[in-house]
């Protein structure tokens, strides 16, 4: 099995055909093929950047043809809720407020005039899987968490959404929108009693977002923190549990999500992150797999 994992486009068109080119993927339909390869996208192909248009019907159409394979981002997931109504009629699984407008916007804006091909798009987004596990690799868009796959295992046929979408989806009350919030948007750990940080808004959280491929022990709250802490908690020790904790000894996991900066580098041997920030003047990522038994650095390509 011969893959190349490609992290997050959102909405980047031109970098996603000179990447493909840079892989050897020609024209094809819509998309790109490669004569012995195959693509695997690991979602948020919308949102933010100028043609997401564009983007979908590349990747919709390698899916489509067998080039490509893919699993849902949370920008995807987002607009399915983003159009799936309330049950009671009064607006949607997830509100249209401005905040929310503020990250789906663009791609609203892009399909403006084009209303059936978004509604199609959506439809789409609804096929594809959560996750996706291999003989030798997993891939998943934020966070391949045992516990939440499992739960994900039990509750769903084949891997994706129920159809039609559960009202349920709308708010983190059950375990089924906890465990898909923790795969496509990454788990989160309380702070201690009484601890907390300011978010980039300024917004109190006592909730962090952490490395879930760094193991705890031993390590400071600062360290395990995705985005900034405050200086009291970047040097206090977690005392708390080790269940998010990917181990060395696991398959190969790819993944984006992470707005990552500066030059691309494997996090670990089995852990892959090739979310390289493209939507904020960074580079679109991939990882050209064979196989190997353990991932090495030579082996992504960025443009
Ligand atoms: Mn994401």
């Amino acid at each position: 099995m011969h893959l190349d994992f490609i992290g997050d486009i959102h909405g980047h068109a031109d970098e996603l055909e000179r990447l493909l080119r840079r892989l050897d993927y020609r024209p094809d339909g819509d998309g790109y093929r490669h004569p012995s390869r195959q693509a695997f996208f690991i979602g948020d192909f919308i949102d933010r950047g100028p043609d997401s248009p564009k983007v979908l019907r590349i990747v919709r159409d390698m899916v489509e043809r067998g080039a490509a394979l893919a699993v849902m981002g949370n920008h995807e997931y987002n607009a399915i809720l983003y159009n799936t109504p309330l049950a009671d009629g009064e607006g949607y699984l997830r509100p249209h407020s401005e905040k929310n407008w503020r990250q789906h916007g663009t791609t609203l804006e892009q399909f403006r005039d084009r209303q059936h091909e978004y509604d199609a798009y959506i439809r789409w987004f609804r096929t594809l899987p959560l996750y996706y596990e291999g003989e030798n690799f997993r891939a998943v868009h934020a966070c391949w968490n045992p516990l939440s796959i499992g739960l994900l295992r039990e509750e769903l046929t084949d891997d994706r959404l129920p159809d039609p979408v559960p009202q349920e989806l709308q708010a983190l009350e059950t375990p089924l929108a906890r465990a898909i919030d923790r795969v496509l948007k990454g788990p989160e750990f309380d702070l201690p009693e009484g601890k907390y940080f300011l978010d980039k808004d300024g917004n109190p959280r006592g909730a962090l977002r952490h490395k879930w491929w760094k193991d705890p022990r031993g390590a400071t709250y600062g360290e395990l923190s995705v985005h900034g802490t405050d200086p009291e908690l970047e040097s206090l020790l977690y005392t708390g549990e080790n269940t998010d904790y990917y181990g060395v000894t696991e398959k190969h996991v790819f993944f984006g999500h992470y707005w990552l900066r500066g030059t691309p580098l494997l996090f670990r041997h089995n852990v892959c992150c090739l979310d390289y920030s493209v939507a904020r003047d960074g580079q679109l990522v991939a990882y050209r797999f064979d196989g190997e038994k353990e991932l090495t650095v030579d082996k992504i390509v960025a443009v």
